[in-house]
């Protein structure tokens, strides 16, 4: 208390000097002594201005040009390409109108730095000016969004008929991913059924979900589109794979999608860039917890007959984990699961490449 007390005073104190100080100000104002110290502060903020400028110009253009790849991976989808050259027009048109005020700005500051005896020149107002840069920049910002609107459009629009479907689902902290098997049919998902080895919660009493067969890397052929279906399992995350230039939120109970068309193969992009190590990644570009940093997938990106050998030689969840199978039976003894009748149906389909949806 003793000490809060003091506190206060002393607060007091300081608001009490500060007041008596603005009046002494004040007076010497209406009396008619009052006169203000310039000194070099002035200028030297004045050339600080500048310094700032040319200083902080040079550095955003050298680490812009230091980091320019790895900010800028190569495009490797037929949309990313559409996106590239509206994000580069965009950030001409921006870049031209920033780099204009904000040399004004700082050249301005200097140019009219206090001058003994120069007075601002008042200028009240002028339509003409007013019109021409709420025209232009309004013309420039409609035709930009215009543009974005009709590319995002028809990126995010129906996945065309034959896409190669693969579901992934994030969680805390990696990705599931699975895919809908020979027939083409993702199967039914039940959370309540989620335990240590039905990540999924796969509810093998739908015959679709017989043959769905899960992965730790997300396969896709070059050349065809590919229809991402995503979830998420707990919290936000976000498919963010950019090769492919594709983003797009994993929301709990809200199921989204994105779908795209590689362009070059895992091998063909080692060779491009040199360097045998190279691996196409899905990471999860949403702060999703603790370890956020390491949630991420591989994706490869085959030649259409590799991708098919490989969907071909997969092995079904169900195939894979005969207890889950044996439980469920034991659970739902008067329940009908068709599995023999699934699973030779299943066995006589061809593999296509394609969804059937
Ligand atoms: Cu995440």
């Amino acid at each position: 208390m003793t000490v809060l007390t003091i506190s206060l005073v002393l607060v007091l104190l300081l608001v009490v000097f500060g007041l008596l100080f603005r009046l002494q100000i004040f007076t010497s104002i209406f009396s008619g002594t009052f006169t203000r110290d310039i000194g070099m502060s002035n200028s030297v903020n004045a050339i600080l201005m500048l310094v700032f400028l040319v200083g902080g110009g040079s550095w955003f253009a050298y680490s812009f040009v230091e980091n320019f790849s790895k900010m800028n991976p190569p495009v490797a989808s037929v949309h990313g390409h559409q996106m590239e050259r509206m994000f580069w027009i965009t950030m001409a048109v921006i870049g031209v109108a920033f780099a204009i005020t904000q040399t004004l700005l700082f050249v301005y500051s200097y140019k009219y730095q206090y001058k003994e005896g120069r007075r601002a020149y008042f200028f009240a107002h002028n339509n003409k000016i007013e019109v021409i840069w709420t025209i232009i920049p309004a013309i420039v910002m409609a035709a930009l969004i215009f543009a974005g609107w009709k590319a995002w459009t028809r990126i995010t629009g129906p996945a065309p008929k034959d896409s190669v479907v693969v579901e992934v689902m994030g969680k805390q902290f990696n990705w599931l991913v699975r895919y809908p098997g020979r027939d083409m049919k993702l199967g039914v998902v039940n959370y309540r059924m989620i335990d240590a080895v039905n990540e999924w919660g796969f509810d093998l009493s739908d015959k679709s979900a017989l043959d769905d067969f899960t992965t730790s890397e997300v396969h896709v052929p070059k050349g065809v589109p590919v229809l991402i279906k995503i979830r998420s399992r707990d919290v936000l995350h976000a498919v963010y794979m950019p090769h492919f230039r594709v983003q797009m939120y994993a929301v709990p109970g809200m199921p989204t999608r994105f779908w795209f068309t590689p362009t070059v193969t895992t091998d063909e992009m080692r060779a491009k860039l040199g360097n045998p190590k190279f691996n196409y990644e899905l990471a999860c570009n949403q702060v999703c917890g603790g370890s956020h940093f390491a949630m991420k997938a591989t994706v490869i990106v085959d030649e259409p007959d590799d991708y098919q050998n490989w969907y071909a030689a997969q092995q079904s969840f169900s195939q894979k984990n005969p207890e889950v199978m044996a439980a469920l039976k034991q659970k739902a003894k008067t329940m009908v699961i068709p599995v023999a009748a699934a699973t030779k149906e299943i066995e006589a389909a061809p593999v296509p490449l394609a969804a059937s949806y």
